[in-house]
């Protein structure tokens, strides 16, 4: 794959990792899609990383690493050393780099706090009007995002490359659960929430390294896809989370349907697009990965499909040894059009 200099990125001053990158995920299709983890590295069912082990839940059982690699922010605003997941920063920043050296893809997400009431992020309190420019609380909001931009302006290689990052804010803002989510601001003020803040990353700050994911929860139809879009120029990355809540026979459905349009909508924009986030709670079903999953993503032209983390003995989405649906897995790692790392790295 050549590199073109007129690779087209939101941000016009981008750096060429990014450039880079766009162009990686732009060209996974043609191939299958990419396997991601949230956390895969950080920690699994009965285990915590120390910082010196390299290991992950889905390695164990798969024999391969996530191709995608998820990591959260929150908490980072605040200055804490562990994000909201107890996840130590420098861990987190050691595992980028490791994962990026491996020819792995980085996504972050974040979940900052309710800037009025000081709840998490699940706090549904309105507070985007007061974080915009000419609002109260807009200087303690530049302040959070001034600790964002240092991150990820840290994310180096050994030599000085910046690393490039698929960031994933304001996610899910069509549901209502989140301070920036549907209710508790306008579109228009989530749209210029989403805009400030790449403006302020970009032109104030300086930060290159990144590739920005837009990532509705499901949706009804393409309208509502769109009603906080804050326009091609800001977006490079189309996505959507589409978790397993109802029975099999909705689930087959809901990804269908929603792919289907997530497809029609990206295609018009020539950008890429991805299941951001999803999976099965405890995957209760045997053979979820190859007859419920695959069979309903496999020809939807998605770049990934990223599961959520593995928590708790009650929260988790990907096997660990002995869980129900192993064998299935293993034998979805297998699949010419599923790239788990080693698929992956062919792609560059
Ligand atoms: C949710 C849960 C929470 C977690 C949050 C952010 O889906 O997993 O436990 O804090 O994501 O990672």
């Amino acid at each position: 794959m050549k590199q073109s200099s007129s690779q087209i990125v939101a941000d016009r001053k981008a750096d060429p990792s990014a450039k880079y990158l766009l162009l990686r995920i732009k060209e996974i299709p043609k191939s299958g899609y990419a396997f991601g983890h949230q956390d895969a590295t950080a920690y699994g069912m009965g285990w915590k990383n120390n910082g010196d082990d390299y290991k992950s839940d889905v390695n164990e059982v798969a024999g391969d690493f996530p191709g995608v690699y998820g990591f959260e922010l929150g908490h980072l605003e605040l200055g804490h050393t562990q994000n909201l997941d107890t996840v130590n920063f420098n861990l987190m920043t050691k595992l980028i780099k490791k994962a990026h050296k491996k020819g792995g893809i980085i996504t972050l997400s974040w979940h900052p706090d309710n800037p009025v009431t000081k709840n998490s992020a699940w706090d549904p309190s309105p507070a985007v009007s007061q974080v915009l420019e000419g609002g109260s609380l807009h200087p303690k909001y530049r302040a959070w995002l001034v600790k964002v931009a240092d991150f990820m302006q840290s994310l180096k290689t050994r030599s000085g490359k910046s690393i490039p990052i698929v960031f994933r804010p304001y996610h899910e803002m069509n549901g209502s659960w989140f301070w920036w989510g549907h209710g508790n601001c306008t579109p228009e003020e989530f749209k210029t929430l989403w805009k400030e803040t790449f403006e302020f990353l970009t032109t104030k700050n300086n930060v290159h390294n990144l590739l920005y994911c837009y990532s509705t929860d499901a949706i009804k139809d393409g309208e509502e896809y769109l009603r906080y879009y804050p326009g091609d120029a800001y977006v490079d990355i189309l996505g959507i989370d589409l978790y397993h809540k109802n029975t099999t026979e909705e689930y087959m459905q809901l990804l269908n349907d929603n792919l289907s349009l997530l497809a029609k909508i990206a295609k018009r924009k020539n950008k890429p697009y991805a299941m951001t986030e999803g999976g099965l709670n405890m995957v209760t079903e045997e053979n979820w990965w190859t007859q419920i999953l695959n069979k309903n993503i496999a020809n939807k032209g998605i770049s990934w499909a990223l599961f959520w983390r593995n928590a708790w003995p009650n929260h988790y989405y990907v096997p660990f040894k002995g869980q129900k649906s192993s064998a299935d897995f293993k034998q979805f790692e297998s699949l010419p059009n599923v790239l788990f790392l080693k698929g992956l790295k062919k792609i560059r």
